[in-house]
């Protein structure tokens, strides 16, 4: 496969107009109005702006269908490809970004327009598939675009969520949460594909007998047997004739199965229960919950994973391949510990199955998979109680139990004597009650670990992984998270693209770092920053005219645009941001000459349904925006608005119109962030932690770029083994103590003095998250970005800056590394040895 970009004009002499996938704007124009009367099943005189979209869909899809039957050959003919496991994926709207990336937008605008259509309407028709709780998932989406446009194989293998995330509505200030209806009038992205579907057994027990040439052996006796059949969606790379493939599994029940290929026992009861089958990819669930006891989870987790494992093993047949040879076919990424339990399910399909011995088994497993691991708040650590997990699968436990047994074995002579340390190595957890421990499983059973950030990952060697790291310090590596600059620049903010285009040439798009660099010697120039003004004014106009058709809400483009949107979480301190807004609340009722600019706050995010206190912070910022915004002292210079249900779509709109990003997690907590990335990416100065990628964010734009605050990582640590006291903070600032007895006199809950009383007493009693520590020096930064602001000169020169130097920052890096340093996948371009052709 080569790397040649599509046609983009009539004039082009490659086009295809002969053929039904011809990039002309006369061709695309043939086929929409084929899709529309012939897939669609309707005619232009009555068809609705869905219709069109449909047609429109099913046109561009038609050529992305062209060059994957291309990348399917490729994919069989490659040396080794990368799978991704992940249990989310949040791809985000496809319509607009495979325009972009097949580059036909402008012959798609034409051929549009001849039908009378417009297509940006078209565009911004499209919902999206919400299979994600939020960053996890999305990065798995940038990851895919990506390894696409790098020309690597790629599958990407996950769960079709019937039902994804939940949408959100905002009543009374409260969200309320709606039922995602993302397949409610099809999906037209999707090849559905009953031919590959594959059996997975559930819950039962084993048991032992002698095979026909009388060894001894295990089988296992499964109480259902569910089907999974894969759902297709290609993912284009950008300008390359290259796709990745997205598969989703979706379980049936299975009446009949092949029992044939199931010749190991008494199946017959098996097959009952098919409403159960069915649920099993029926919904996402929501993070920051507790899952121990949820028993669906774990049957998602496996049956995703063995559908895909068993999927890999037929395509390597296919190919010629023997399972012995499975781990030189296949790079398989752990997307967090949702996916560990592939670690036993290879062995148990290699050992069980393909009769392959055990230690071979095992040096093939760890070759095959590595490990990412995304968060070290203890909380999410997945662990099953032993009970839950020996019902649902009781050969992977005996196979756990195993690994687990060869494993202390290893521990007990590099450390003798130390059963503390056997203690807390072993894959079961053995408190009053027993766990299988994920992260245990996936760290033996991976031949690479790695964290998100530089700081996530020295954290993780510290604390949750300290162990580990200690026996398997080869293994640990840092692999800084990137976000897809297709995505999150070209397609979400063409204004400022084609600013950068115009100044350095258009291979920043796919070559980030070093063209992107260029932008320094324009952050000077008095015509270019007044260029780039305008595009974010005339984004933060567009976000306006949003923000007062969702909510009501007035704003003034004119002022600083403060944004933090994430998911809502104690730890990510949106509450700390809504106490800064009372500050300048109060100091602007008080002094209406305060020399600060006119700002409005923005907020979004969702909050897990059963995560109370989330919840109630949604409803104390609502609360102060209700006060705020009616409040004619201070009308036009302070706003708050509260964006209703956040999402990939939002977020195209909201991250190109900021001026100011809020990242300020409590330093340790947040693993990277991604939405600091897009933020700086599209112009926005930081506010923040030394948390996460914040770190490496400040050292590559400049500390004089960026706003920082707070503990370090270190000090909150620190601050916490001294014993922290944070009501010594309220007493001692008479501001804070001010806001606090604000909020707790009822001022912004109509005298209800009990509303906010949860989350004031957590922060005057234990405040585990410090927002009281950090709120001088949060106030202090604040102030610095209003000066700043004022001097709108220096402000665009600090935005330029911050585009400039973000080029590392790309997800094609992240990949890069994992490519270099994990998978050692070849690019389909480099035909020969390694790191050929890579750009
Ligand atoms: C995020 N994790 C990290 N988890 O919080 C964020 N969790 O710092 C990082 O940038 C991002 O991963 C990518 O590395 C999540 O988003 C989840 O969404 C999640 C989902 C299910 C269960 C637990």
């Amino acid at each position: 496969m080569n790397g040649r970009h599509p046609p983009k004009s009539d004039e082009n002499p490659i086009v295809r107009e002969d053929l039904r996938t011809g990039l002309t704007a006369e061709a695309i124009k043939n086929d929409i109005l084929e899709n529309l009367v012939y897939v669609q099943a309707r005619i232009p005189k009555i068809a609705t702006r869905n219709d069109w979209y449909m047609a429109l869909a099913y046109t561009v899809r038609d050529r992305l269908l062209e060059r994957w039957g291309m990348a399917i050959e490729s994919l069989q003919q490659s040396s080794r490809a990368v799978c991704y496991l992940s249990a989310e994926f949040l791809p985000g709207p496809h319509l607009g970004n495979a325009i972009l990336n097949l580059g036909m937008y402008e012959q798609t605008k034409e051929a549009t327009a001849r039908l009378g259509l417009d297509l940006d309407a078209l565009i911004s028709h499209e919902g999206e598939p919400g299979l994600g709780n939020g960053e996890l998932g999305r990065l798995a989406a940038c990851f895919l675009d990506s390894l696409a446009t790098l020309e690597i194989p790629t599958i990407g293998y996950g769960i079709r969520y019937e039902f994804g995330i939940f949408d959100q509505e905002i009543h009374d200030g409260w969200q309320r949460e709606v039922t995602d209806k993302w397949l409610a009038f099809g999906n037209p992205w999707e090849i559905v594909r009953p031919e590959i579907a594959y059996y997975v057994p559930l819950g039962g027990y084993t048991e032992t007998y002698y095979d026909r040439l009388g060894r001894f052996r295990v089988r296992w006796v499964p109480e259902r047997v569910v089907k999974g059949i894969a759902h297709d969606t290609p993912i284009p790379g950008y300008h390359v004739e290259n796709v990745a493939l997205l598969r989703l599994w979706k379980s049936e029940a299975c009446e009949s199965f092949d029992f044939q290929a199931f010749n190991e026992g008494d199946y017959y009861g098996a097959v009952e229960d098919k409403v159960a089958s069915e649920t099993i990819s029926k919904v996402l669930y929501p993070n920051d919950e507790p899952i121990p006891g949820k028993e669906l989870r774990l049957s998602q987790q496996f049956f995703f994973v063995s559908c895909s494992l068993q999927d890999m093993i037929r395509v390597h047949r296919l190919g010629g391949g023997v399972p012995a040879t499975f781990d030189r076919r296949y790079a398989v990424q752990l997307n967090d510990t949702h996916p560990a339990i592939a670690v036993a399910e290879l062995m148990r399909l290699l050992v069980d199955k393909q009769r392959i011995d055990w230690e071979r088994a095992w040096e093939i497993t760890r070759n095959t998979f590595s490990y990412t691991n995304h968060t070290l708040l203890p909380e999410a650590l997945e662990k099953w109680p032993l009970p839950l997990f020996r019902k649902v699968l009781p050969r992977h436990l005996e196979i756990i139990f195993e690994i687990n047994r060869r494993f202390l074995e290893d521990v007990r002579l590099t450390y003798p004597g130390d059963s503390e340390r056997l203690r807390r190595l072993s894959l079961i957890e053995e408190a009053d009650d027993r766990y299988v421990r994920m992260a245990n499983l996936a760290a033996v059973g991976s031949h690479a670990i790695n964290g998100v950030a530089a700081l996530h990952t020295d954290l993780l060697k510290e604390t949750v992984m300290r162990d580990f790291y200690e026996l398997y310090p080869e293994r640990f590596l840092n692999v800084t998270n990137g976000v897809s600059p297709r995505r999150w620049m070209l397609l979400c903010n063409p204004g400022m693209s084609g600013l950068i285009t115009d100044a350095v040439g258009e291979n920043w798009v796919c070559n980030s770092q070093d063209s992107i660099a260029g932008l320094e010697s324009f952050a000077d120039d008095g015509a270019f920053r007044e260029a780039w003004r305008k595009v974010k004014q005339g984004n933060k106009m567009e976000l306006a005219r949003h923000i007062s058709e969702r909510t009501g809400i007035v704003v003034n483009p004119e002022s600083l645009f403060d944004i933090q949107v994430k998911r809502i979480h104690e730890y990510k301190r949106q509450h700390l941001n809504a106490l800064h807004i009372i500050s300048l609340y109060i100091r602007l009722k008080r002094t209406p000459s305060l020399d600060v600019p006119p700002r409005t706050v923005i907020f979004g995010g969702k909050a897990a349904p059963g995560y109370a206190r989330a919840k109630l912070i949604i409803k104390f910022i609502n609360s102060i925006a209700d006060v705020v915004n009616i409040d004619p002292d201070v009308a036009d210079r302070l706003k708050v608005v509260f964006f209703p249900d956040f999402n990939v779509k939002n977020g195209q709109l909201i991250y190109p119109a900021a001026d100011l990003s809020e990242q300020i997690s409590t330093a340790g907590k947040e693993a990277s962030g991604t939405g600091n990335m897009k933020f700086s990416l599209n112009g926005a100065l930081t506010i923040g932690t030394l948390d996460g990628a914040n770190v490496e964010i400040r050292e590559a734009v400049g500390p004089e770029n960026f706003l920082v605050f707070g503990l370090t990582a270190r000090e909150v640590t620190d601050l916490k083994m001294r014993g922290y006291r944070p009501w010594e903070s309220y007493e001692q600032n008479e501001e804070l103590r001010e806001i606090i007895d604000l909020v707790r006199s009822g001022f912004f809950s109509r005298g209800d003095r009990d509303l906010f009383e949860p989350l004031v007493n957590e922060l005057l009693s234990r405040d585990e998250y410090c927002l009281l520590a950090d709120y001088p020096s949060y106030l202090e930064a604040q102030e610095k970005a209003g000066k700043a602001y004022l001097v709108q000169g220096q402000w665009l020169r600090m935005s330029i800056l911050n585009v400039a130097r973000m080029g590392g920052f790309s997800s094609d890096r992240s990949i890069r590394e994992y490519l270099d340093h994990i998978w050692k996948v070849d690019s389909l371009k480099a035909s020969g040895s390694r790191g050929n052709g890579r750009p």
